[in-house]
């Protein structure tokens, strides 16, 4: 069966979603293809915190009435090191904030938007495969319910994640990729307990690094580092919360409230960029073409602004006839995807521990650099405008 559409994007992530949304308001049709459930895509547990710009972004353009409802506006973060918190004031430094809201929340709303547009989405579809990048129409073929289908369309966008198919279509030597690992991991849970504090917590301790966050006033999200390996099954709850109010604990009695466990996984550690993200007809966005240690909590965010600047080339290149803005899409959002890197791997580096010859020197030096980063108005600065989000100037529809 042969269907035709005018992009046709591989991914019902936040990049693959939200594009679908943008393309939808500048009326350019598009079909969304996913190979998990519906369920696993909503119910799986990621990000957690919105820049100013996807906020912005989502309200504007008509999918933010639940993030305006139950989004949870912070003005600042407090950096918990030899015992104490110290703040850093975002709305008193840039003017902005940050809106903790779950991935699993925007997924949701960007699905019910979907639906509602009438456009197409498959959900469980298997081997996805590209054709004809370097024609005028590629062609996507898959199954779906047991059937096969060939999709024409005029362009493919790429936005299946760090694990998709995408990127391994770009030509022998098309693609050049920039990495470097972490020797830590992130175990993750998220438990039924009241957030102790209103804003997040990020902690280095002689433990490691622990950080505090949520997703509610009943849900406490948190995090500790751990090895790359580690075994979720060596953790029970009990551990889990001994090594965590360890790690978190301030002199000033602060701790964060015990609960059930609802969930908990390891997040694996990685920096990754593969340039360019496009090749012939082909357009890479969000995961599908970077990846950032969520220390900065940037992944989401960048992957917006990915979307944002590729919808707004392909409104340009269908509705103006303008075909510039698709062959800078690359160079037009990899500097903000390298801030984003930087800014990334600086904030895993300063906050967590390292191990090795140089543990201990290295574990004062980053205690020098959170002492100076908490009592310097600059390195605040620097710190908060990159934490909100750096300015974005592209339309929306
Ligand atoms: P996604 O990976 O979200 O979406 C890609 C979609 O493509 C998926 O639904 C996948 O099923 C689908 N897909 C894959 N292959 C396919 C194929 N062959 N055919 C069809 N569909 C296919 N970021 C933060 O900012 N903070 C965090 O705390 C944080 N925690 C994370 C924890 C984990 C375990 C992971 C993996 C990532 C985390 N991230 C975090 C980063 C994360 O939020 C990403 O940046 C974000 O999901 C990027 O969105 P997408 O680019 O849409 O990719
Ligand atoms: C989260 O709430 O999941 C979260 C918050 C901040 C981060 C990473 C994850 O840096």
């Amino acid at each position: 069966m042969t269907e035709r559409t005018q992009v046709a994007i591989i991914g019902a992530g936040p990049a693959g979603l939200m594009l679908g949304h943008l393309l939808h308001l500048y009326g350019i049709d598009s079909v969304i293809l996913e190979n998990r459930s519906q369920g696993y895509v909503i119910e799986r547990v990621r990000a957690g915190v919105l820049e100013q710009h996807v906020v912005d972004t989502m309200i504007a353009t008509g999918v933010g009435d639940r993030l305006r409802r139950d989004g949870l506006r912070h003005e600042g973060v407090w950096l918990a090191f030899n015992g104490e918190r110290r703040r850093i004031d975002f709305q008193e430094l840039t003017g902005k904030a940050i809106t903790v809201y779950g991935q699993n929340e925007v997924v949701k709303d960007l699905i019910d938007a979907r639906k509602a547009s009438g456009r197409l989405i498959e959900f469980e579809v298997e081997g996805v495969s590209l054709h004809d990048l370097d024609t005028e129409t590629p062609r996507v073929l898959y199954q779906c319910r047991g059937e096969s289908h060939e999709l024409v369309c005029r362009f493919i966008a790429g936005c299946d994640g760090f694990h998709g198919i995408c990127r391994s279509h770009f030509p022998a030597g098309a693609l050049t990729t920039y990495e470097r690992g972490y020797p830590f991991a992130w175990l993750g849970i998220l438990a039924h307990a009241a957030p102790s504090s209103e804003e997040l917590v990020y902690s280095l301790s002689e433990r490691g690094f622990a950080l505090f966050s949520m997703r509610s006033s009943a849900v406490t999200r948190l995090y500790l580092q751990c090895a790359p390996d580690e075994d979720i099954d060596s953790w029970p709850d009990e551990r889990i919360w001994r090594e965590l109010k360890t790690r978190l604990s301030t002199q000033d009695g602060w701790r964060p409230n015990e609960g059930a466990i609802f969930q908990k996984g390891v997040t694996p550690m990685r920096s990754f960029v593969g340039e360019p993200m496009q090749c012939g007809k082909l357009f890479l966005a969000g995961d599908a073409a970077h990846i950032v240690p969520p220390t900065g909590a940037k992944g989401l965010n960048l992957a917006v602004a990915d979307v944002r600047a590729l919808a707004w080339a392909f409104h340009r290149f269908f509705h103006q006839n303008a075909r510039e803005a698709l062959a800078s899409y690359s160079s037009a959002c990899l500097p903000r995807v390298w801030k984003a890197q930087r800014f990334s791997w600086w904030m895993t580096s300063l906050l967590h521990r390292s191990n090795g010859n140089f543990a201990e020197f290295d574990y004062r030096r980053q205690l020098a650099e959170l002492d100076y980063l908490t009592t310097s108005r600059a390195a605040m600065t620097s710190l908060a405008e990159n934490y909100v989000g750096l300015p974005i100037d592209i339309p929306l529809p």
